[in-house]
């Protein structure tokens, strides 16, 4: 089973599959493109709403977006057990709520933050001062309930690492760095504390991050 994916490393929603593949242990090939190249009729195509990544199945030609739904979809090939079995309704059940967890109480503060703080600037966009200051309070409250989960809990998904957890690394990780969410590391919250120094010290995230400083570096260099 071999994958082909068309993104960036760049692209924080191609780093959510690059994690998630590596530490499945598919075998993905990534496919760097321009950021531009999303808003051509060509890339519609594949992606109808101009967006990376997208994925090709190399063994079957099957064709699938959205950075949740292929990580997915490769764990389920691979019979990973990032993603807890159907049959077992209550490990699959407590999955998907964390996978909601992810999408509904992380994901819209913790992006929009990255992207006032981060990828505005890199387009020639103002940052909402007044957005931000919405966004940090939003996603500290939101970790109180992540507190409140994880002393129940070790992962968001349940007992085990999970696909729900690395869903939350590439957001979560620009939000750690920048420090203007001090609960997720400082250890004000220690569940959340524990929880986060456990994912985002995966081999597969570290990785990740190594050949996105690489790129970045060679980038520089070549301008
Ligand atoms: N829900 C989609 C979001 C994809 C997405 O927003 N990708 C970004 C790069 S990380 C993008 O293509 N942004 C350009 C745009 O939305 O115009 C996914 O998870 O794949």
């Amino acid at each position: 089973m071999s994958y082909t994916l068309h993104g960036s490393i760049l692209s924080t929603c191609t780093a959510r599959v690059v994690a998630s593949g590596a530490t499945i242990g598919a075998d993905i090939k990534l496919e760097n493109h321009d950021f531009h190249a999303i808003h051509e009729a060509a890339w519609a195509k594949n992606q109808p709403f101009n967006q990376m990544p997208y994925l090709v199945d190399n063994t079957t030609s099957f064709e699938i977006f959205e950075s949740r739904a292929i990580c997915k979809y490769i764990a389920n090939k691979a019979g990973s057990d990032l993603l807890p079995k159907q049959s077992d309704a209550e490990a699959y059940g407590r999955f998907e709520q964390g996978c909601s967890i992810e999408q509904s109480n992380f994901d819209p503060a913790a992006s929009g933050l990255a992207f006032q703080l981060v990828f505005a600037k890199m387009f020639g966009l103002e940052t909402d001062v007044k957005l931000v200051e919405k966004l940090k309070g939003d996603l500290t409250k939101k970790l109180q309930g992540y507190e409140r989960l994880l002393s129940k809990q070790k992962f968001v998904g349940g007992d085990k690492l999970t696909l729900a957890d690395i869903f939350h690394l590439p957001y979560g990780s620009i939000v750690a760095q920048l420090g203007v969410v001090p609960s997720l590391t400082d250890g004000s919250l220690p569940h959340v504390k524990a929880w986060w120094d456990t994912i985002s010290s995966l081999p597969a995230w570290k990785e990740y991050e190594q050949q996105k400083a690489a790129a970045m570096a060679a980038m520089g260099a070549a301008k």
